[in-house]
């Protein structure tokens, strides 16, 4: 059996999760999984690492369906529930998923497609249990997860992770941040990424703790919940990246003092406040230091290794800084020739360790690109150290952009640009923002007059809102350098002047 099942059998009585107001022990997640499993796997014996979609809310759902797809012995491949039609085609398509599973609310957005393709469909709350199953034996060495991240290339890859590369990004985590079942974690973070799986639902139900939904995120609630934690004495613990922590600020703000007051005492109460996904700034850092009390434990991971740094749980935390490696994950920097830099100089991350994913799938290039030929996994993140911690200069693509916590490609939105009709060239880049981090801003050359209003609704139609530019500028050229290409850096200070 996974060691996951493993763990949440010892806490079977305990309270797993809180979702829609209705309290779910882990005997529950359990029983309910494997009466799941049982749906997915039909007359077959295992599915054999079959590819499952899955739309469905942040919720006690999610967790049921993903814990049963890997019962069954299948992948996981969460999908995000506020793409558009063609990002969630995208990751279908790409991942040749067999079965497609939907919460009722998202069924008009997928059965047409899946009946297309012929992907078998299943409907939350319209399946039923076929059989009883005994619990297969999984080995850990067999793929679990599929995320899709986006790079240097133009489309999305996805990051596959095994079931060790799992238990090994957890594991760490537990260890280095002393997750306790004690605990009880707000999942208000997407359930496609690594940040809102791995740190915030898998770490906290692997030790016995409480996860407790909150579907979308709203300032308001996530303060609600803060006073409800402290008000029942709970061990809590909060983590985000800057973007919400920035507009918590905002809103903490606009209350009574009084108000402020109360929040701030509830806050103080919690165990481990955490930051990560992009840099935290440190003006965010200081506030938030008035605000809540805690000086926010700032760490770097990435999709395809889990986390990675992380500054002390115990110890001084440094702002702008992120720490030291994380327990068993090997962290280097390097020159271009991979060489180790000298000490006090900037360098690539590279990582090396069980949390690192296996490859990217159906992209064997890609995968053989991103290690160096010893087996060091090529991060693209600039840092340095300095008096023993590490500390982020910049990514060494201009072409990724970190908007609100998500990674972007610049030239992904550039291929989708230039499908309009009005657009004759265009060049995209991220500009500083204090609340996104970065925002996008597409410079265009246009063949005929563009309604920026309409090419901007064109664009949502065919991406997520995150990836669509906030800023256009039309241009009479691009800034090129002497072999031709578009210096983005130049194209920056479009918006800076
Ligand atoms: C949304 N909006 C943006 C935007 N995203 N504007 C500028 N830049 C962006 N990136 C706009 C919308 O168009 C909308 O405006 C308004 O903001 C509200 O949109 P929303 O989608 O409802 O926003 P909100 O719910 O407030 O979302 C903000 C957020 C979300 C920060 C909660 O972006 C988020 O959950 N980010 C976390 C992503 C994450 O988990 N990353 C981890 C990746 S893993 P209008 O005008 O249309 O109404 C990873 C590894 C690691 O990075 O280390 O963890
Ligand atoms: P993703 O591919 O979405 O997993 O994003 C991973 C990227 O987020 C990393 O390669 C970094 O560029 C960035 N990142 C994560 N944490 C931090 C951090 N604490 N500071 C700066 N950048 C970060």
């Amino acid at each position: 059996m996974l060691q996951i099942f493993h763990q949440a059998q010892k806490h079977s009585t305990r309270t797993a999760i809180i979702s829609n107001g209705e309290h779910y022990t882990y005997q529950n997640v359990l029983d309910e999984s494997t009466d799941f499993t049982s749906v997915l796997l039909g007359n077959a014996f295992d599915l054999a690492e079959g590819r499952v979609a899955f739309m469905v809310e942040s919720s006690f759902e999610y967790v049921k369906v993903q814990w049963a797809i890997w019962k069954a012995g299948g992948v996981a491949v969460p999908l995000c529930t506020t793409h558009p039609l063609p990002s969630l085609q995208y990751v279908i398509e790409d991942t040749g998923a067999e079965i497609i599973v939907v919460s009722p609310q998202f069924e008009d957005i997928l059965r047409p497609l899946a009946q297309e393709k012929g992907i078998r469909f299943i409907v939350l709350g319209e399946e039923t249990k076929t059989r009883t199953i005994g619990l297969l034996e999984i080995s850990t060495e067999r793929r679990a997860m599929i995320l899709y991240t986006s790079g240097t290339t133009n489309l999305p890859k996805g990051v596959v992770t095994t079931h060790a590369n799992l238990e090994a990004q957890i594991s760490t985590l537990v260890e280095a941040w002393e997750y306790a079942s004690t605990d009880a974690i707000l999942c208000i973070l997407p359930l496609h990424h690594v940040h809102g799986i791995i740190n915030v639902i898998s770490c906290t139900l692997w030790v016995g703790g409480c996860v407790e939904f909150l579907p979308e995120f709203a300032p308001q609630k996530v303060f609600n919940w803060f006073q409800k934690m402290a008000q029942l004495s709970v061990s809590g613990i909060f983590m985000a990246v800057p973007t919400i922590y920035f507009k918590l600020i905002a809103h903490f703000e606009s209350l009574v003092v009084e108000e402020q007051q109360a929040l701030s005492n509830a806050m103080k109460t919690f165990r481990l406040m955490v930051s990560g996904s992009a840099a935290l700034p440190v003006s965010i850092m200081e506030k938030w230091q008035k605000v809540s009390g805690h000086t926010l434990l700032e760490r770097y991971g990435m999709t395809e290794i889990g986390m990675a740094l992380s500054n002390p749980y115990h110890g001084q935390r440094r702002a702008g800084f992120v720490g030291v490696p994380l327990p068993n994950v090997l962290v280097r920097l390097v020159d271009e020739q991979n060489k180790q830099v000298e000490k006090e100089q900037a360098g690539e991350i590279q990582v090396k360790g069980p949390n690192v994913f296996s490859e990217y799938w159906y992209r064997p290039q890609a995968t053989q690109e991103s290690f160096t030929e010893d087996g060091w996994f090529k991060t693209g993140d600039v840092a340095i150290i300095e008096e023993g911690s590490y500390k982020i200069l910049g990514r060494s693509s201009v072409d990724i952009i970190k908007s609100g916590g998500y990674k972007i490609s610049a030239l992904e939105i550039e291929e989708v640009l230039r499908t309009h009709l009005a657009v004759k060239d265009c060049s995209v880049v991220g500009i500083p923002n204090e609340e996104w981090g970065e925002t996008v801003a597409a410079a265009l050359i246009t063949s005929t007059t563009v309604d920026l209003t309409e090419l901007n609704q064109w664009m949502r139609e065919r991406m997520p809102s995150y990836r669509v530019p906030r800023h256009y500028k039309i241009v009479e050229e691009l800034p090129r350098n002497a072999m031709g290409k578009v210096t983005k850096n130049d194209l920056k200070k479009l918006w800076n002047s």
